[in-house]
Order: structure tokens, then sequence, then C-alpha cells
């Protein structure tokens, strides 16, 4: 009969199978253990679509809508809200087939400006989880410069939060992925709605006249000081003022631009966009 191999280890004799479970042990345990803690460290649920967007655009009406299929009278939002939905909430209109392949979390945050941290903070802290961030606005009252104002400076808050929060995880060795937002062009069965193509130039134009007079405040009050604080200021390319969708993927943004209403029912885009990002 045949004996196993014996190696000597430190004056110690090891036999070859004890070796192999040593060596296993040392590998294998660190990656399980790495992988439990990676895994939780995420506080929450998983699967969070995140609601945010000017006061009165329409986000608490979607969240009852994709939950009770009817518009349902609501107030204002002064707490955020979470609720958990079947993956049927985002099938098509009429259709009985599963929008995405599981059961996910919609989160709705109020619009009121003093309480908007709620929604910025879900994206900073990268242990929050966020799948996707929908932005609703209310497309039938931007003919007016002050809500214009006011939605692109909210809009500019949250992309700036998307942008640190992309910087900080490409630093580390955890997942780098963009998390992806929508501009969702609520309320367009009102005449007064502009058309998303329109609303998609306006926001652009404005974001950058933003961009530009942040910038310009930065350079007056001394550049060069403080240059990290600084740059968490800017959006996009610190080196212009311009601001376009195209121009902001490479800072982990990626948006889409899309027109509906609560009210008609009219949110198959916003939905299939939703079970895409989910599914990704
Ligand atoms: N015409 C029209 N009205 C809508 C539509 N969606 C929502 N509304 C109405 O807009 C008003 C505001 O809707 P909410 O869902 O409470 O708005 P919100 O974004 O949650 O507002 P805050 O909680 O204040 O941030 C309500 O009277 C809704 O019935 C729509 O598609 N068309
Ligand atoms: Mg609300």
């Amino acid at each position: 009969m045949s004996t196993l191999p014996t190696f000597e280890i430190l004056g110690f004799p090891v036999s070859l199978p004890i070796l192999i479970i040593s060596l296993l042990a040392v590998v294998i345990i660190p990656i399980i253990l790495g992988k439990l803690l990676t895994s939780g460290s995420k506080t929450g649920p998983s699967s969070v679509i995140l609601l945010a967007g000017p006061r009165d655009a329409g986000k608490t009406s979607l969240l009852l809508y994709l939950q009770e299929k009817t518009l349902i009278p609501t107030q204002t939002s002064t707490t955020p809200a979470i609720v958990k939905l079947p993956p049927s909430a985002l099938s098509p209109a009429g259709s009985e087939d599963d929008g995405s392949t599981k059961p996910f979390h919609l989160k709705d945050t109020p619009g009121h400006p003093k309480l908007r941290s709620t929604a910025i903070n879900t994206i900073i802290q990268p242990t929050e989880s966020c799948m996707g961030v929908v932005y609703v606005l209310d497309s039938a009252v931007l003919s007016t410069q002050a809500r214009i104002t006011d939605t692109t400076e909210y809009l500019y808050e949250l992309l700036l939060a998307i942008q640190k929060r992309y910087a900080v995880l490409s630093e580390s060795n955890t997942s780098t992925e963009p998390i992806p937002l929508l501009i969702a062009c609520n309320k367009n069965d009102l005449f007064t709605a502009l058309p998303s193509t329109k609303i998609s130039n306006l926001l652009q134009t404005e974001l950058s006249r933003m961009k530009e007079t942040k910038r310009k405040g930065l350079l007056g009050a001394g550049a060069g000081e403080n240059d990290d604080e600084d740059l968490d200021l800017v959006l996009g390319d610190e080196a212009s003022d311009q601001i376009t969708w195209e121009g902001l993927k490479e800072f982990g943004v990626e948006i889409s631009i899309q027109s509906g209403s609560v009210k008609s029912g009219n949110i198959d885009g916003w939905k299939s966009w939703m079970a895409a990002c989910l599914d990704a």
C-alpha cells in the first residue's frame, strides 16, 4: 500500500491532504468574508429607484399610479416614502407581461427646496442602493423664469451628486456603474405643456448658465486655495461652461428625457426605462 508524501514545515511533519486543506483555507476564507462584508455594506433595501423633482410635479401621483393603476389625490409630501412594488407594476398598460423580472422599491421624496436633502443623500451615500433616478418635472409651468430656475437648480444638485458618487466609487474597488437619470416631463395632457425636445434644450442652456455663474463665483473667490472643494461644485468638464447630456456621460451621468402624463396614464415609456434600469 502506497503512503501519502509528508512534508516538513518549520520542523513539523505535515501530510499532503493537511497541507492542501490549509492552503485552501488561507485563500478561500478571506474571499468568502470579503463577499459577505461587501454585500452587507448596503443599508436599506436593494433595487431602489428614486423619485425626485420640484414640488407639485407629480412624484407621489406617479408612485400611487404604479401601485393602484389610477390617479389618486395627493398632498404635498413632507417626508420620504418607500414602497415595494411587484414586477407587474412596470408592465405596459393593458398588458399582463412583467415589465421587469423582480420586485423593486420606489422612493418618493419631497420637492420642497428645504427638504431636498433626502434625495441628494440617497445618491451621495455609496452605502444606499440607488439603481436609477426619475426626475419628475411639470412640463406645463416652464414658461415662467422662476419655475425654470427652480427646476434647473434642483436638477443641477442631483446631477452633481451623481457625479460625486461616481467619482468616489471609481476611486475605490467597488462597482463604478453610473446611475442613470430619466427626466420625466409630466403633465403633457395640459395645453401649456412644452414638448420634451424643447425642455431638453431649455435645461441644457439653463444648466450651462448656472455652471458659468458658479465657475465665475469660484474664480472670484480665489482659485487655487481649495481646489478639491471647488471642483466638487463644478458639474461636468471643469474647463468649460457648456453642459450637454452627451458631455456628462464621461462623468458617470447618463440622461434620458421623455414626456408623459400620470393623469392620462401615459407613462409606458417611463415604465420601460425603469424596467431596463432594474434589469441592467
Ligand atoms: N394635469 C395633470 N395633473 C397632474 C398630473 N400628475 C399629477 N398631477 C397633479 O399635480 C398635483 C401635484 O401632484 P403630486 O404627486 O402631489 O406632486 P409631488 O411631486 O409629489 O409634489 P411634492 O410632494 O410637493 O414634492 C396633484 O394635484 C396631482 O393630481 C398629470 O399628469 N397631469
Ligand atoms: Mg409628493
